[in-house]
């Protein structure tokens, strides 16, 4: 591993968005030497790096082969599948391929829980990052959720770190050893990305390599950890927990997240909705008790925490009508949570706005809770003519096309007591730059037009 990490390793940094030019200010700032490749001309961070770094290597347009092959290391952004044929060959010359959480691994002396899932991933870590705030824990949150994990090293005085990790980012992560790590669950995504649900399952179970402890959902199987029976688990549940779990109790006074048969917080007082929110919260209760953050700490944060935008968001209500933004649901699998979490408690029903570009889903999923809780499916974006086809006959359905036109059409088939609900089962990219642009354009029109 010394020749890895020294300054004599020849290391190519592939990828020039947020985790690249991390990779080069860490890289850069241990003096260790590198060069830069990025497929696309006038990638994210080209400007700042030959501002900042005249002296380092790029290549921009393609991938420069001889550059990849002739490398130690190859430091791989998410973005780019290691089993792309430029990258797979050099592997198989024998180049190392790592990503910026494998760097992190390296260097952390903290304890780390890692966290990952296809849906929850950022409320249960940011509400995690809450609980250790409760606590008084200098606590630093990142990962998938926005902030490169190598710039959280930056800070010294960090006592735990909380990381959310996509299936990409464990690709490339070899020596992870959380304290104490997480499949929160697992629903297909990414279908263009990976080959099969065991190529996706496979590159999530990557995250309980070497952990101390593991935290899983106990309902799904894809989630337990593959693990030699001696590593200590903890499981939750959406119903009665066994003695040493989490898990939820119905009584005549609501419902209670519990551990055992001991009775922790009413679901009432907590502002996070939905019932997969309730086994987000067991979640991060699992995980906090892992690295010891005291219970009054975990359920003082869960009472204060807001949950995060584009999240079930509400946006307004009128004339008895709310309007939610639950633009985050960029898979099938959080699409049916927020329309079942919703259509469970609403009197009227779900007006759905679905559709985008769907990473080659199969939308079978969502027929079952279409046909329960939504009185109409406007469709939209790339994807929306195949999910109106895939469930035909559940409700009735109406294409748009854009958003404005449909909130205009969920205005005119929306009844007192219904929910408008936008949870498009879809990445935005073929409509919007990002999930938050559709939901902030959502917002914005909503406003607009009631
Ligand atoms: N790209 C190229 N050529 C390159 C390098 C990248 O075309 O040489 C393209 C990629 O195919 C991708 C885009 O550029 O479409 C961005 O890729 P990137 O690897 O440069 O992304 P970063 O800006 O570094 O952001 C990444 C995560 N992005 C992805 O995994 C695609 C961010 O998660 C994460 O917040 C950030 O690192 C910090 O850790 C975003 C995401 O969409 C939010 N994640 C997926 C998800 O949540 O479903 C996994
Ligand atoms: P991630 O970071 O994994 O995308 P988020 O916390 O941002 O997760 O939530 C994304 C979407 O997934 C939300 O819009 C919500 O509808 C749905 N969701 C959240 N938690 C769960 C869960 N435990 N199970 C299923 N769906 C969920």
């Amino acid at each position: 591993m010394a020749e890895i990490i020294g300054s004599s390793c020849s290391r190519v940094v592939v990828g020039l968005g947020k985790t690249g030019m991390s990779c080069v200010r860490y890289l850069a700032g241990k003096k260790l030497p590198f060069k830069v490749i990025d497929t696309r001309t006038n990638p994210p961070g080209l400007d700042e790096l030959k501002n900042e770094y005249p002296d380092v290597p790029v290549h921009t347009g393609s991938f420069e082969k001889s550059w990849l092959l002739a490398a130690d290391e190859i430091v791989l952004s998410p973005g780019i599948a290691v089993a792309t044929p430029e990258i797979a060959d050099a592997a198989a010359t024998g180049v190392k391929v790592v990503g910026d959480i494998e760097l992190f691994c390296r260097e952390v002396n903290k304890p780390v829980v890692a966290i990952t899932g296809s849906n929850g991933k950022s409320t249960v870590t940011s509400l995690l990052g809450e609980m250790a705030k409760a606590a008084g824990i200098n606590v630093a949150v990142g990962g998938n959720i926005g902030v490169p994990v190598l710039d959280l090293l930056q800070n010294d005085t960090i006592e735990l770190f909380v990381l959310e990790l996509s299936s990409f980012q464990l690709e490339t992560t070899h020596s992870l050893r959380a304290t104490v790590a997480t499949v929160l669950n697992l629903s297909p995504d990414h279908m263009d990305r990976y080959v099969s649900m065991i190529e996706y399952h496979q590159a999530k179970q990557r995250i309980y390599k070497g952990c101390s402890k593991a935290v899983y959902f106990k309902p799904d199987a894809l989630t337990v950890p593959l693990l030699p029976q001696a590593t200590p688990a903890i499981g939750f549940t959406s119903g009665l927990p066994d003695l040493n779990d989490y898990g939820l109790l119905t009584d005549s006074d609501g419902i209670w997240l519990c551990k055992g048969v001991t009775r922790l917080l009413n679901c009432a007082e907590m502002k996070l909705q939905g019932r997969h929110n309730q086994t987000n919260a067991l979640a991060a209760l699992a995980l906090g008790e892992s690295v010891n953050i005291p219970l009054e700490a975990m359920l003082s944060a869960l009472k204060e925490f807001p949950g995060l935008s584009h999240r079930c968001q509400w946006v307004a209500e009128k004339d008895g009508v709310v309007w939610v933004n639950d633009s985050k649901a960029t898979n099938v699998g959080a699409s049916v949570a927020a329309i079942e979490g919703l259509g469970e408690v609403i009197s009227g029903k779900v007006v759905l706005i679905a559709g985008g570009d769907g990473k080659g889903a199969d939308f079978s999923q969502l027929r079952s809770p279409v046909q329960r809780y939504v009185r109409e499916l406007i469709v939209i974006g790339r994807d929306g003519e195949q999910i109106a086809k895939t469930v035909e006959g559940a409700a009735d359905c109406s294409h748009a096309e854009g958003l404005a036109e449909a909130i205009d059409r969920a205005l005119a088939v929306s009844q007192q007591g219904d929910t408008v609900l936008l949870a498009p089962a879809c990445a935005s990219f073929d409509m919007f730059s990002s999930f938050e642009q559709r939901g902030d354009q959502f917002v914005v029109l909503v406003k607009e037009k009631l």
